[in-house]
């Protein structure tokens, strides 16, 4: 009886320590914004506008002034923050089609994968955009079956559930996918998806161009849904289709259920919002609210979702036992394809701070972005000029919850958590490359040394994107090198190649090797 005792007591106590031990391990929340510039909130210096969530997150937090995502367009950066590897390393990382089967394969370590095995409860909320479902075999077309299971995605690669805005929202269809299926399918209205107009009657943003609610500038003149014309073209699907102004209401929603069922054991969750990409429709009750149109608006739409999710994480007691990382997957753009007055009403907001270049660019401005950590009572509140990157959460948040990585995973990610935790005299990267979209040979690379503060760019061969920005671009003869010193010139106007010739050559190969070796870390 009393050994029975005793050994009741103790199994007691050992499950209380590993609860207690359990428990220790942080919740992960990443927020990440999409097209959110350096310059676009009013803690990195925007004055037309106030983000007082994120400036209190930054306030409570490590502002970074070099916080980076590794690629100037969306899929490529989502890519490599979830994989640790550099997107110009895989095949089909440029920006996804609606019907693109998945990109991460699964078997390919994600941070979902290793936090899951850490014994984290994993989920991402909000835009995917990373494909779904199998490749094509025997010449049939793979990609997405949008009335059946779209697998893989997101659960094959170590999401244990998912509540997603399948692609972007300028490309159809306008659906919410939750973990394997379309939410609210009716089977009797099945969903097409492709890529050629529909036999038959099919409004479109050309034929009924008269009747948008926002008319667009370039592309997105296809299937109308809520008024506006998309990317693509698509049928059915009506009961499952949701309004573009309650896209932040709903991850808010996910989110908070998410963390609610998960309180009691370590979580990571994606919190991966739309704004401010096109369209840009925020919710009624922010329209209006900057003078800086519908752009404006869907930034304080993006801030008032932060303060959401840090009110759910006061309210369940969590914030000093949480990892908060807000960050952007890539630089700023005004005109995206519809007519919504970002350029007009810019005034004399700068988007992208005092960088050159957004969006598609491999200038500064395209890759670094506000970069915020928090973590209450463990994160002094600093601003930190330490090079940190999205890549890099693969390996630090390895390291923070004590996983190991293969070695032929996460190939670029670097260990920075100690930067990431604002520790003193803890270091971030010493170089980062950085690309525009998929693997087409342009490529930025800044490197911090006791020689300076350098950024090389590569420019293999003339765009062929057919992005307004792109077009502009190549009307100049760029050279395939430019040199910048972006400690005296941090805007990158100044090509300094032929005065620095040494720094020069040693970037170049510095770059390729990079390349050549398949790996950074
Ligand atoms: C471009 C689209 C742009 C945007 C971008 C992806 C055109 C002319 N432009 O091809 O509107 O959708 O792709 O943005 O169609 S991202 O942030 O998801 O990478
Ligand atoms: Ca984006």
């Amino acid at each position: 009886m009393k050994k029975n005792l005793i050994t009741l007591t103790s199994l007691v106590l050992l499950s209380q320590t590993s609860a207690f031990a359990e428990k220790r391990k942080p919740n992960i929340v990443v927020i990440m914004a999409d097209d959110l510039g350096y310059g676009d909130v009013s803690c990195y210096g925007a004055t037309e506008l106030k983000t007082p969530h994120i400036d209190k997150l930054a306030s409570q937090g490590v502002k970074f002034t070099s916080g980076y995502c590794s690629a100037s367009t969306c899929t490529p950066t989502r890519y490599s923050m979830l994989t640790g590897n550099y997107a110009f390393r895989g095949k089909r990382t440029g920006i996804a089609p609606p019907n693109a089967p998945a990109i991460i394969k699964p078997g390919v370590e994600t941070i979902a994968s290793i936090l899951r095995r850490g014994g984290y409860a994993t989920a991402v909320v909000g835009k995917w955009h990373l494909g779904l479902g199998a490749e094509g075999e025997n010449g049939k077309d793979g990609g997405p079956d949008w009335n059946g299971e779209l697998k893989p995605g997101p659960l094959e690669i170590g999401f244990d559930s998912c509540f997603l805005l399948p692609t972007t929202n300028d490309r159809v269809p306008q659906v919410y996918v939750k973990d394997h299926h379309v939410l609210n399918l009716d089977p009797k209205d099945p969903l097409w998806v492709g890529r050629k107009k529909p036999e038959g009657e099919h409004p479109t943003g050309v034929s009924h161009r008269d009747t948008l609610k926002m008319d667009w500038s370039h592309g997105h003149n296809q299937t109308i849904h809520n008024g506006i014309s998309r990317i693509g073209f698509y049928t059915g699907g009506h009961a499952a289709r949701f309004r573009d102004e309650d896209l932040a209401d709903k991850w808010v929603e996910q989110s908070n259920l998410f963390m609610e069922e998960n309180k009691d054991k370590p979580f990571f969750l994606f919190f991966s919002g739309h704004d401010i990409h096109v369209p840009r429709i925020p919710h009624e009750r922010f329209q209006g609210k900057t003078k800086l149109g519908y752009r404006g608006d869907s930034i304080i739409q993006m801030d008032w979702c932060v303060g959401e999710v840090m009110k759910t994480l006061d309210r369940l007691k969590l914030a000093e036992n949480t990892l908060v990382i807000f960050c952007s997957d890539n630089g700023p753009v005004m005109d995206d394809g519809y007519k919504d007055d970002a350029l007009e009403k810019l005034g004399v907001h700068r988007a992208a701070g005092p960088y050159t270049g957004g969006k598609y660019s491999v200038y500064e401005g395209g890759t670094r972005t506000p970069f915020i950590t928090r973590w209450t009572g463990r994160i002094q509140p600093a601003i930190s000029s330490e090079m940190v990157c999205t890549i890099d959460m693969a390996a630090s948040f390895a390291s923070l919850t004590g996983q190991t990585i293969p070695n032929d995973q996460c190939v670029d990610s670097q260990n920075i958590l100690g930067a990431l935790l604002g520790e003193k005299g803890a270091k971030g990267r010493d170089h980062l490359v950085q690309q525009d979209n998929g693997a087409r040979g342009t490529f930025g690379m800044r490197v911090v040394s006791d020689k300076g503060d350098w950024k090389l760019h590569r420019h293999d061969k003339k765009s062929s994107r057919n992005t307004v920005v792109e077009k502009k671009l190549a009307n100049y003869k760029v050279p395939q090198f430019q040199l910048f010193d972006l400690s005296k010139d941090p805007a990158e106007k100044k090509n300094v190649m032929k005065e620095n010739p040494e720094i020069g050559a040693e970037l170049k190969a510095k770059l390729q090797s990079i390349i050549d070796a398949g790996r950074s870390r």
